[in-house]
């Protein structure tokens, strides 16, 4: 290694300089936080509007105190892998969905039982309320700290065999569901194959017939192609599970009180970006698919699919006693 002793003339001059230079500038780059947030969705997309907007905001409201980059397209990894990382605080941020994070935090998982909310817009009127203080209080005991809560519209099955109808319709099907066993559960109780997997793998798999279908919101169903190569949609709304711009409780920790607050809002703010955003797709996509070829059908009667449910349910509620109380708090809301 070159010690400034061993230069010559202006070198040693101007390492001097830098070395003298050194203690304040390191001490104002290790401040300055240069976060990283995990999106899995191109940069296209509802939820990646909202996370730019968040970062944008952060950055101007804490006069570049805090800079930072939203990493789309998964390039930062599975979902579960990150949701492990933003705990741990190496990645900063993310959206994820409410359903891989059932795996770490008990009672997200709540949501994730299929046909648990009536409407898109009873799911908001309960995560505004008391279920999702509960969810808010079980993400905070696993180091996240929820921002807002995202859209992601309602889940339903496609597949390239034929149209849904009836349960009979998924036996023997092969059905890539969101990596948690409750999605398992949920298939096999209607007589289907379920493979958990990662979404970037769902592309080929559903090309080469690893799988014959998935589930998923039109916008994903359309961002992803997935529509041109299964092109039965059949709309069961099984799942609408909320997502979350979640943030690492160590970061949000270490942030002065004056930086909290400006997460918060710009939280809030991107969320409402992105809800009024998720309409405007979910329509657009719509029509996209459409035009490509999909056949899209609305399935006329729920109640066989709600009925094959209640093992999924009793096996959670025999696992999970403790949350029987949430889970009746949504299930019988109005
Ligand atoms: C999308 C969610 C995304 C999930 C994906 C999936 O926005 O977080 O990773 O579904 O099915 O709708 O894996």
């Amino acid at each position: 290694m070159t010690s400034i002793s061993s230069l010559s003339g202006l070198a040693r001059v101007s390492a001097v300089a830098l070395a003298l230079a050194l203690p304040s500038s390191f001490t104002s780059v290790a401040q300055a936080a240069d976060w990283r947030g995990w999106n899995i969705h191109v940069e296209d997309y509802p939820v990646s509007h909202g996370m730019e907007q968040f970062m944008a905001e952060v950055s101007e409201k804490t006069e570049g105190r805090i800079a930072g980059k939203v990493y789309h397209a998964g390039v930062l990894g599975s979902q579960p892998d990150a949701i492990e990382q933003v705990r741990l605080g190496i990645i900063n941020f993310g959206v994820f969905s409410l359903g891989p994070m059932g795996q770490a935090v008990p009672e997200a998982n709540v949501v994730s039982l299929p046909f648990i909310f009536k409407s898109v817009d009873q799911m908001y009127r309960l995560m505004d309320g008391d279920a999702g203080a509960a969810i808010d209080a079980g993400l905070q005991k696993k180091g996240i700290v929820a921002l807002g809560w995202y859209d992601a519209g309602a889940r339903s099955f496609y597949n390239s065999r034929q149209p849904i109808n009836t349960p009979a319709d998924v036996e023997g099907l092969k059905v890539r569901v969101m990596n948690n066993d409750l999605f398992v559960g949920m298939i096999e109780s209607l007589g289907g194959n379920a493979t958990p997997m990662a979404f970037a793998e769902v592309y080929q798999s559903l090309k080469t017939g690893v799988v014959d279908g998935a589930e998923n919101n039109p916008p994903s169903y359309e961002s992803t192609n997935h529509y041109e190569v299964a092109k039965y949609y059949s709309i069961s709304e099984h799942l609408i599970i909320p997502e979350c711009l979640c943030m690492s409780k160590k970061t949000f920790d270490s942030l002065s009180e004056e930086d909290q607050a400006i997460v918060l809002a710009a939280g809030k703010a991107s969320a409402e970006l992105e809800r009024q955003l998720w309409g405007e797709r979910e329509k657009k996509s719509m029509e996209t698919v459409l035009a490509g070829g999909t056949q899209v059908n609305q399935i006329a009667d729920k109640a066989p699919f709600q009925a094959a449910m209640a093992p999924v349910y009793d096996k959670f509620l025999a696992e999970n006693p403790d949350l029987t109380d949430l889970v009746n708090l949504i299930r019988n809301a109005d």
